[in-house]
């Protein structure tokens, strides 16, 4: 009777449209009479899920049936974007959506347009783990991704009066992508005393005990695969109190407030994501959120293991936990723990298990991102892992001791707790010891933390154990959803959508670099998808900018290290230079427009100086009549991946800027250039292997180069330093109050001027303004330009992110795709 009751999911037209009209009906208890966009949107979602809900439960039977190794991705972030869109794409299905919701009544468009970003993420890495959960699907390895259901995604900013206004992101109204499994619960444990004591074999046991308890519920989200059945899954744990909605004997008590202060502070764990990008703060509630994750999901790992009656040494032959930056480091002495004292192994053998097991990933070298807790916070918070650590650190450091004896400057340095007031946990320094592979995101960044932050560890283990895997995006969200007519163009000359799972066959569009009727078509598009980011620019900013100019964009999370405040100074010298020509020398100029976006930390003061320089510029200039088309300066609101999807693919150039050395690989330049966009950037992560992909000639770089950088901060210091003289005017006309309140930007220009230019803006800057002036004469140029940009676009295979999770499957992980024929 099972099999006959099956669901059966739809495949056309027609029982598309019977499930949508069946769920505005029953599920969301609405007529069809007042159904609107907000309900059709739900109801196509819930239409979508059923489907994958059923490829979901056949994948996990194919996993539990071959019984293989899987692998499972530790990230505190996943910046997941829209679903429908890519679910509609991904099981191949857009096509029927549309006829059906245009039968409805409705334009596909704004359905799609009614969803809520799942942004549970500040920027590249929390993307970079949403492109792999793409490709794992996509590629049918037996992966999940674990993480953290904030209540609160990365907060919407807003723009008001030219400031960053933060607003919370409450996104959890309604999200028919999640399955609440309120059976698959977690407690974990924090605060409380250790004991130990003998046991009845006089082994010593260690029991940690009191303290107080939170519980962990997941909530499942369906991943599709593109092209294939395959339907992973993303596990995120929701915190809430261990003993139900109140304590009652509080509440009984008539002490009420207090019982339901208890459930909020419970609640709290995974209310809000922490918004800081590559800078440490070391807050309680963070560490909390970190434990309470990681705990809950390596129970549920370990669960899942026991159920195969396996003996333990086989636990990394069945086990792969891949660490997305230090975040989940915990994870490490969770499983030592597990291991040690709640399955009675020994020390040794828990360790082989526990350092065979783990691979971490590093994201960043800036000083200031390396995490460190505190030991008296640990003590109080997790006072057994904290003797774990102290073990861990011990052996370590014993048998660093005997390979390099009488070395205690080595020691010091490489310890994993800091002598510091307080003591400070390196968790770095633990994640290298705790894992078998380590490896960066680029290979400049590769080679960079092999030579500075990890350099000890490369002599303790050897360089084989330091590698590195390059960054990489998935051609399904970034080409096929984001610019769906450039994706029609390539498939019509590749022979279909086969490229999106080899993204390599793009080479074959290279014989088109210089077909006339291709490049008119290409152009044609990427006009038509700047008219559609004109229209954005217009409905948010109320600026009208004209699409035959050159579209100038840089969108990422604002950083000094990333350089907007070189973008926003070479905009002023540009307007500067415009005004300080004829009427007839004018009419040489190229129209440009200059766009930024992205959100500033909230305590970040600096970053939000420079979008409030930004958005005084553009009021300036869009405001200037001698100007008029030649310049527009526009600061897009709340950047975030569905603005993204919208504006990556209307630029002809985009900035990658940052000081040499300090982006370790950047992703959003990969996506600019699949785009047909063409780059402007520094020798820097990934900008280095884009050049070598595409060629010298189709990529805008400048700037000094990372090995120079020390020296030329060394210098800095000991007062070498003249202000460029074209960063010299820019800086007048800001203190001329060219832009409003000078005194506004003061932290902005003295950063320069005063202490010490630490990302070099005024050493690159000449440089810069150089290139800058090479684009302009390059894009007169039409159809050289094509040529270039089609020529990079069948260049890209190799940043596909499926390239990426093949070299992670292979060399780190150790995993084979299952086989989904049967
Ligand atoms: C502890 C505070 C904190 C928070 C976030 C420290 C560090 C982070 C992230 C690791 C910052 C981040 O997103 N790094 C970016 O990772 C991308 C994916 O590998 C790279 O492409 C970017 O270059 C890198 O900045």
């Amino acid at each position: 009777a099972w099999k006959k009751f099956a669901t059966q999911p739809f495949s056309n037209v027609e029982d598309f449209e019977r499930d949508v009209v069946r769920h505005v009906e029953t599920t969301l208890a609405r007529s069809i009479f007042n159904c609107d966009e907000t309900a059709a949107y739900a109801a196509a979602s819930l239409a979508f899920r059923d489907r994958l809900i059923t490829e979901w439960n056949r994948t996990q039977q194919r996993q539990t049936i071959v019984d293989g190794k899987r692998v499972y991705y530790l990230s505190l972030e996943f910046l997941m974007g829209r679903a429908l869109d890519n679910a509609m794409l991904n099981v191949g299905l857009k096509g029927v959506a549309k006829e059906g919701l245009s039968d409805l009544g409705f334009r596909i468009e704004d359905v799609i347009e009614q969803e809520h970003d799942a942004a549970l993420g500040n920027g590249g890495l929390g993307r970079l783990a949403a492109c792999f959960l793409d490709s794992l699907a996509s590629l049918n390895y037996p992966a999940w991704g674990y993480g953290l259901r904030y209540r609160y995604g990365i907060f919407k900013q807003e723009i008001i009066d030219g400031y960053q206004v933060e607003v919370p992101d409450y996104w959890l109204d309604f999200n028919p992508w999640e399955f609440p499994r309120h059976d698959i619960v977690v407690d974990i444990q924090f605060h409380g005393t250790t004991k130990k004591y003998q046991d009845e074999n006089g082994k010593q046991v260690t029991v940690w005990e009191g303290g107080e308890i939170v519980r962990a519920v997941a909530y499942d989200v369906p991943i599709p695969g593109f092209d294939t059945p395959s339907t992973n899954n993303l596990r995120l744990w929701s915190s809430k109190a261990a003993s139900g909605e109140f304590d009652f004997q509080k509440f009984n008590s008539g002490d009420y407030e207090s019982s339901v202060a208890d459930q909020q502070r419970a609640e709290t764990i995974s209310a809000v994501l922490y918004p800081n990008d590559n800078l440490d703060r070391g807050k309680e509630l963070r560490l909390k959120q970190q434990y309470f994750w990681v705990a809950a999901s390596l129970y549920d790992i370990v669960r899942r293991f026991k159920k195969t009656k396996r003996a333990w040494n086989q636990f990394s032959d069945q086990v792969a936990i891949q660490l997305n930056d230090t975040h989940p480091t915990l994870a490490i002495v969770e499983l030592q723990r597990i291991l040690v004292d709640l399955e009675g192994l020994e020390w040794d053998e828990a360790w082989a298990i526990v350092s065979k097991t783990f691979g971490y990933t590093n994201h960043t070298v800036l000083p200031e991102a390396l995490e460190k807790w505190s030991v008296p916070l640990f003590q109080s918070l997790l006072p057994r892992h904290l003797q774990i650590i102290y073990e861990i650190n011990l052996y370590f450091l014993q048998s660093v001791e005997r390979k390099f004896p009488n070395d205690r400057e080595l020691l010091a340095r490489i310890s994993v707790i800091e002598e510091s007031q307080p003591k400070m946990i390196r968790m770095a320094y633990l994640a290298i010891v705790g894992s078998h592979k380590v490896n960066g995101v680029a290979e400049l960044h590769s080679d960079l933390i092999r030579s500075t932050i990890f350099k000890d560890f490369v002599k303790i283990f050897g360089p084989d154990k330091f590698t590195n895997v390059t960054n990489g995006i998935t051609p399904r969200r970034w080409l096929h959803q984001a610019n769906p007519r450039l994706s029609e163009l390539i498939a019509s000359k590749t022979g279909g959508l086969g490229y999106l799972k080899d993204l390599t066959v793009l080479g074959e569009i290279e014989k088109y670099a210089d077909d006339k009727e291709f490049k008119k078509e290409w152009q044609e598009i990427k006009y038509a998808n700047k008219v559609r980011l004109a229209k954005h620019i217009k409905a948010t900013t109320g600026v009208t900018v004209n699409p035959s100019a050159l579209f100038d964009i840089q969108v990422k999370r604002i950083h000094e290290y990333k350089r907007q405040q070189m973008n926003i100074f070479g905009v002023i010298h540009r307007y500067l230079t415009i005004k300080s020509m004829t009427p007839e020398e004018r009419k040489a100029v190229a129209p440009r427009v200059s766009v930024f976006g992205g959100k500033a930390a909230p305590g970040y003061w600096m970053a939000k100086t420079i979008i409030h320089l930004i958005n005084s510029v553009g009021k300036v200039i869009n405001s200037d009549p001698e100007i008029g088309d030649l310049l527009k300066v526009i600061f897009l609101e709340d950047y975030n991946v569905s603005k993204a999807e919208i504006i990556i693919p209307a630029s002809d150039v985009s900035e990658h800027i940052s000081t040499a050395g300090t982006e370790a690989s950047g992703t959003s330049n990969m996506k600019f250039v699949l785009n047909g966009g063409l780059i402007i950037g520094t020798c820097d992560g990934a900008n280095i292997e884009i050049t070598r992909e595409i060629g010298e000639n189709n990529i805008f770089l400048f700037g000094n180069l990372a090995e120079d950088v020390e020296d030329l901060r060394h210098a800095h210091n000991y007062g070498e330093h003249t202000l460029d003289p074209d960063l010299a005017r820019v800086f007048e006309a800001i203190k001329d109050g060219m832009f409003g309140d000078a005194g506004a930007f003061g932290a902005l220009t003295g950063a320069i001027e005063d202490h010490g230019d630490y990302y070099l803006v005024s050493d690159d800057f000449h440089s810069y303004v150089q290139t800058q002036a090479l684009v302009d004469e390059a894009y007169r140029n039409q159809d050289e330009w094509l040529t270039k940009c089609i020529t990079s676009v069948a260049r890209m295979g190799f940043f596909s992110s499926d390239r990426c999770i093949n070299e992670y499957a292979e060399s780190i992980w150790n995993i084979e795709p299952l086989d989904t024929s049967t």
